[in-house]
C-alpha cells in the first residue's frame, strides 16, 4: 500500500490522433496499486509443532481478505537467512517488516537499514537484544522466564503430592537452540528455581535444537551417560517426545521412571499426557498472527501500542489435560 506506488498516474491524452498513456512505472508498483499492507515476515524455520502452529496463524490472517499481502521467508533456523530475508523485504519496500528472530543478538545492524528505509518492525516470538531498542517498534510474545519458574513450580508441587518431596533428584535439561530468547529465559527460570532446592541436581544439560531428532538424540546419550536420572527437563514438546522415545528404548517408562516436563502444550502434548508419557506441558501459545494484526490495524488508524506485550499462558498436565484437549486447535 505505499503511498507512492498507489499512486498511478494514468492519463490518456488524445491529440490530433496521438495518443499518450501513462502507467505505473513498473510492475511491483503495479503489484502494489492495491490497497492491501504488505508484510513481509522472518519466520525462524519449522522445527517444531509450535513453529508449524505460528506458521499456520500467520498465514491465515493476512490474507487479501483482511487487507494485506503476505511475503512469507522461512530461515531454517539461520540468522544469515533472516538477514538476507530482512534486506530483501527492505527492497521491496514493505510496509512492515515481521521478525521472529532466531537467537538474540547481532541484529543492529540490518535493524538500522529497515529504521533508514523508514519500515516499521515489529518482533513476534523470540525477543531481541539491542543496544537501541527504537530499533523496533514492540513485541508480543510469551514470557519465557516466567515459563521457566513455572515448570520448577510445578515440579516441587508434584513431589511433594507423590510423597518425594525430600528425595534427592537428579535432573537433565534438553535445551533449546542456544542464544534464542526462549532457550534463554527458560534455562533461567528452571536453573534459578532448581538452585532454590538443595535436593535437585541438574546432571546435565544440552540443546536438542527445539526438534525431536536431536532431543531424542541429546537424551540417549544423557541415558547412557546417567542410570539415575528423575526428571527430564525439555525446552519444547517436540525434543520431549524424543526423548519419550529414547526412554522406551531405554527399557524404562516415560512420565513414571522419569518425570518429564516440557514447554509449548501442542495438541500432541495433550495426547502424551493422557497416555501417561509426559507429566505437565507449560503453554507457550504460539498464535501470534492475530495479535500482530491488531497491532498493525492500531497504527493505521493513527493509535499507539505497548511496546513490549506478554501473552496470558496456562499450564497443564493430567488434572486438566483431558477436558481442554478438545479447545486445543494445534
Ligand atoms: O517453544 C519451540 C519453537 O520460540 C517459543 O520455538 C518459540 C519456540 C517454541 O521451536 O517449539
Amino acid at each position: 500500500m505505499k503511498k507512492i506506488f498507489g499512486l498511478v498516474l494514468a492519463f490518456a491524452l488524445i491529440s490530433g490522433g496521438l495518443v499518450f498513456a501513462g502507467g505505473a512505472a513498473d510492475g511491483e508498483a503495479a503489484a502494489a496499486g492495491d490497497d492491501l499492507i504488505v508484510v513481509g515476515y522472518a519466520q525462524v524455520g519449522a522445527e517444531s509443532d509450535w513453529r508449524t502452529a505460528n506458521t499456520e496463524s500467520f498465514r491465515s490472517t493476512f490474507v487479501p481478505e483482511n487487507g494485506y499481502r503476505l511475503i512469507f521467508d522461512d530461515a531454517q533456523q539461520k540468522q544469515e537467512n533472516q538477514i538476507k530475508a530482512i534486506r530483501s523485504f527492505i527492497q521491496q519496500d514493505v510496509d512492515y517488516i515481521v521478525v521472529a528472530p532466531v537467537v538474540e543478538t547481532g541484529w543492529e545492524t540490518v535493524l538500522g537499514e529497515a529504521k533508514a528505509a523508514g519500515i516499521p518492525v515489529i518482533l513476534s516470538d523470540r525477543q531481541m537484544k539491542l543496544s537501541d531498542e527504537s530499533l523496533y517498534l514492540c513485541w508480543v510474545g510469551g514470557d519465557f522466564l516466567k515459563e521457566g519458574r513455572d515448570s520448577v513450580t510445578w515440579l516441587n508441587n508434584y513431589l511433594a503430592e507423590i510423597g518425594r518431596a525430600d528425595e534427592p533428584i537428579n535432573v537433565v535439561l534438553l535445551q533449546g537452540t542456544i542464544g534464542s530468547s526462549a532457550q534463554v529465559g527458560r534455562t533461567q527460570g528452571i536453573t534459578e528455581g532448581l538452585a532454590e532446592n538443595p535436593n535437585y541436581t541438574l546432571l546435565a544439560a544440552q540443546t536438542g535444537e527445539f526438534t525431536q531428532a536431536k532431543g531424542q538424540e541429546v537424551m540417549e546419550s544423557f541415558l547412557k551417560a546417567y542410570d539415575d536420572i528423575d526428571v527430564v527437563f525439555a525446552e519444547n514438546d517436540n525434543m520431549a517426545f524424543g526423548a519419550i522415545d529414547a526412554i522406551k528404548a531405554a527399557g524404562k517408562v516415560p512420565g513414571e521412571d522419569i518425570i518429564i516436563i516440557s514447554f509449548d502444550a501442542v495438541r500432541e502434548a495433550f495426547n502424551r499426557i493422557i497416555a501417561g508419557e509426559l507429566n505437565c506441558a507449560v503453554e507457550c501459545n504460539p498464535l501470534h498472527g492475530p495479535r500482530v494484526d491488531e497491532i498493525i490495524k492500531t497504527l493505521e488508524a493513527g493509535g499507539t501500542v505497548e511496546k513490549i506485550q506478554y501473552v496470558q499462558e496456562g499450564l497443564f498436565d493430567i488434572t486438566n489435560a483431558e477436558e481442554l484437549l478438545p479447545t486445543r486447535a494445534y
